[in-house]
């Protein structure tokens, strides 16, 4: 066979792969606006959402069932973190994860997670408490139960609000809080579903960056003045931050397929990028989370 043959079976080849991945993600994934167009060696492109798929063991490159074509595109593709830890005891001062990823400047924002709720039904304690120098309740979402139902407090800029959750017990949920100071607002998603809207923040002001992001204890000092009734007990995975306001659209993609994200968030807790203090144990996420 001439060169110029094998150039043209290795085009077809490329390009049959391509139309291949391209059909299988259109299944996968919802339609999005912002797309890009990747060049495929060969000649071919592939247009792709600015969604990054973090792939489930049994569709990573190397796994059976993926031809080279479509194991060399995925290899391209940038993937969502993975990430999961176990906070085994209650009421203790002890076991928390800090971010050492610096925390920006936030008008905006948005912290999610899938949690485990507790055989009492309620996210226990605290999943998240940024403290700056200045102002040690920056940003806390801690989670209790009170008079039988599981509550939600919100401090942003030491302003406090309460809420109920609609919880139950002993289940995995994805959980965002999408946040704008200037609209004085904070989103609640439970699920992919917005479930409701507090809007009665009063302080427009700036959420400062440089400051400590822990998660599982609520700070009353820099990285200290810990208390055990705060403290977080249960499993937390796929923890993400963003600086900017996630679409309701963007959050439920995230809910319903488990290993997808927006590529754009600041904080994830990869094993790189956090200390762990206590009895905090890191697991390994064999598939993507789901809702059960
Ligand atoms: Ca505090």
């Amino acid at each position: 066979m001439s060169n110029l043959s094998n150039v043209i079976l290795l085009m077809l080849f490329l390009n049959y792969g391509a139309v291949m991945v391209s059909s299988q993600r259109a299944k996968r994934r919802p339609s999005r606006n912002e797309t890009k167009t990747m060049n495929l060696q060969g000649g071919g492109t592939i247009t792709i959402n600015n969604f990054v798929n973090c792939l489930p063991d049994d569709e990573r490159p190397g796994s059976k069932g993926l031809n080279n074509a479509e194991e060399n595109f995925l290899l391209d593709e940038p993937e969502c973190p993975l990430t999961s830890y176990e906070f085994h005891q209650p009421r203790q001062t002890t076991d928390y994860i800090r971010v050492k990823t610096p925390v920006p400047d936030m008008y905006t924002g948005t912290v999610c997670a899938w949690i485990s709720t507790g055989a009492d039904g309620m996210m226990q304690g605290t999943l998240v408490s940024y403290a700056t120098a200045k102002q040690f309740n920056s940003l806390i979402l801690f989670g209790y139960k009170k008079n039988g139902t599981a509550k939600l407090d919100v401090f942003i800029n030491d302003e406090g609000y309460f809420t109920d959750l609609p919880l139950t017990k002993e289940r995995q949920i994805h959980f965002c809080a999408a946040f704008n100071v200037i609209g004085g607002y904070v989103k609640i998603f439970i699920d992919g579903s917005l479930d409701k809207t507090i809007a009665r923040f009063q302080k427009k002001v700036v959420i400062e960056g440089g400051g400590v992001l822990i998660i599982g204890q609520e700070q009353d000092g820099l990285a200290s003045g810990f208390m055990q009734d705060q403290s977080y007990k249960g499993q937390i995975s796929n923890f993400m931050m963003w600086d900017r306001e996630l679409e309701t659209r963007e959050i439920r993609v995230m809910a319903d397929e488990g290993c997808e994200c927006p590529r754009d968030y600041f904080a994830a807790l990869t094993p790189d990028s956090v200390t762990l203090a206590g009895g905090v144990s890191a697991k390994v996420m064999k598939k993507c989370p789901a809702t059960k």
